[in-house]
């Protein structure tokens, strides 16, 4: 049995508890994975201090980007091995693991080594009232040992978000992927070594959150800053945890996102754009549309043709190429998303399509796979049209007007993400400044550009990543005032 380990000082490191890595799509147990003790994160964290005061701490920016590279370069060098691992983890298509997450996670190595080192900061002349003159300008500092905690939905893609900008920025990391998706963190620890990152400077403890590494990681006196992406229930816990100790946080949260389709918009667009809105990795990421409004006068054609886009997803084994619509996550996920599929029926659903579990008659039936789902028919007050399912599934609803669409789309305690979907450019513009997120799209989605800012608003999130927002959170800036 394969096992995984944590990443301790530049040694792969086993402890004194394992648990099970299982394969949702067929739920077999792939490999044993080390639950790193409060030893272990003690020992992780002051690894990453020693780092701080070592060679990692005197490297010039330009030889940090030049190592950073270099782990861009590991990351392509094993691309196979990370496809693979990531669908065995995640349960999603290969081939949306080699084109999105293992591509991007190189891409995030090579934009913030290419960033830092053009990054310049403010500087002000400055004249007193009093009469005195001063040169005022800011320099960067790293924060220090930066605690990462990760999701498993694009496992490897947000943890190399958030450490590559992290290491860009001078510090140390501790990461703590999710228990559900532990290998890649463990792989990357290889291209880090063959990059010459020196040990300390990223290591990586498993295990579970309350009363395990996550816990033990938030509330570490040894940790200057922590960076979170998942729920936000969970980003509410680490808040209260490390309340304390008053450190600065970057929470990137869940979301409940709409999409807005015009009956101006190019419709074959729109529904292709949106089936990959609501279903790609099986609905599980956060930047997914669960509420689509559409304008009344294409409501029916819009809903057919999706629906039609929705039965021919090709749902099946992750690692052949022609799948691509993969599993849940996990039984106890897909529990949540079966447990919203009854209530949607409850709280008065049409069921347009899917809505429950497809039968394969092989050992696919003891994976965690649901059907592509669509909904219409409910009141916005259900809690189906409230509440995050993070499943491949939609409610689509009628609108009238652009001011009812805007109040609809705007109706939640989420602000992620939204795509207006129109071919009225000045609409495009008037509806994205009226939405109440961190981020819009018009006429598509999850189209990224790294430079720029990320985050969300609300229940979504708290702070900005991307670009210099990435650099300014990873980063201590010290304003040094000369009198002139
Ligand atoms: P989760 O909150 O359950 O877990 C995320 C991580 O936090 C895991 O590593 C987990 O072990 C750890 N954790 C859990 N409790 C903890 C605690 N008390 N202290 C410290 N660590 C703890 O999220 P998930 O189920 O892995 O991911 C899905 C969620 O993430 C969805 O809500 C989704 O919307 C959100 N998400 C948001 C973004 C974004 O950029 N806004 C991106 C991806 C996922
Ligand atoms: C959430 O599931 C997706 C987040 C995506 C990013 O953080 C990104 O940088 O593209």
């Amino acid at each position: 049995m394969k096992s995984i380990q944590n990443y301790i000082a530049g040694q792969f490191v086993r402890g004194k508890r394992e648990f099970a890595d299982v394969n949702p799509a067929d739920g077999t147990v792939i490999a044993q994975v080390t639950e790193a003790d409060q030893d272990q994160v003690d020992q992780a964290v002051l690894a990453a201090r020693n780092a701080l005061s070592g060679e990692w701490g005197r490297l010039g920016v330009r030889e940090r980007a030049a190592r950073l590279h270099k782990v861009a370069e590991g990351i392509e060098k094993r691309f196979d091995c990370f496809v693979q691992a990531e669908v065995a983890d995640t349960g999603k298509p290969v081939s949306l693991a080699a084109k999105l997450d293992v591509p991007r996670s190189s891409a995030n190595f090579r934009v913030f080594a290419d960033m830092i080192k053009m990054a310049g900061l403010e500087s002000f002349q400055t004249e007193t009232p009093d009469g005195r003159s001063a040169l005022n300008y800011a320099v960067r500092k790293p924060l220090g040992v930066v605690g990462v905690i990760t999701p498993w939905n694009l496992p490897l893609l947000l943890l190399t978000w958030k450490v590559a900008p992290a290491l860009a920025c001078g510090n140390a990391v501790v990461v703590k992927p999710s228990e559900e998706t532990p290998a890649t963190a463990t792989l990357l620890a290889e291209a880090m070594q063959d990059a010459g990152i020196p040990a300390g400077v990223y290591n990586v403890v498993h295990g579970f959150g309350p009363g395990s590494a996550g816990e033990f990681l938030t509330q570490h006196p040894g940790v200057d800053a922590v960076t979170f992406t998942g729920e936000s229930r969970t980003g509410a816990a680490i808040m209260k945890a490390i309340a304390s100790t008053v450190k600065p946080v970057s929470f990137e949260l869940g979301g409940k996102n709409a999409a807005i389709v015009f009956a101006d918009c190019d419709l074959e667009e729109a529904v292709s754009g949106l089936s990959e809105a609501v279903f790609l990795n099986t609905g599980q990421v956060c930047l997914c549309a669960e509420r689509v409004y559409v304008e009344r006068s294409i409501f029916d054609a819009f809903v057919g043709a999706l629906k039609k886009k929705a039965e021919t997803l090709r749902i099946g084994w992750p690692v052949k190429e022609e799948t691509n619509l993969g599993p849940l996550i996990s039984a106890q996920h897909r529990d949540k998303v079966l447990s919203y599929f009854r209530l949607a029926r409850e709280e008065g659903a049409t069921v347009i399509t899917g809505g429950g579990v497809p039968e394969f008659g092989d050992n696919r039936d003891q994976g965690f796979y649901v059907q592509p789902t669509i909904y219409t028919g409910l009141p916005e007050s259900a809690r189906c049209v409230k509440e995050e399912i993070f499943g491949p599934v939609c409610h689509v609803a009628p609108f009238d007007s652009e001011d009812e669409a805007i109040a609809m789309a705007n109706d939640t305690k989420y602000g992620l993400a939204t795509s207006i979907w129109t071919s009225d450019l000045k609409r495009g513009h008037r509806v994205a400044q009226a939405m109440n997120v961190g981020i819009t799209w018009v006429n598509c989605w999850f189209l990224r550009d790294l430079r720029t800012p990320f985050g969300g608003v609300g229940l979504s999130g708290i702070g900005r990543e991307g670009g210099v927002h990435s650099l300014n959170f990873y980063s201590e800036l010290n304003n040094i005032c000369i009198r002139l």
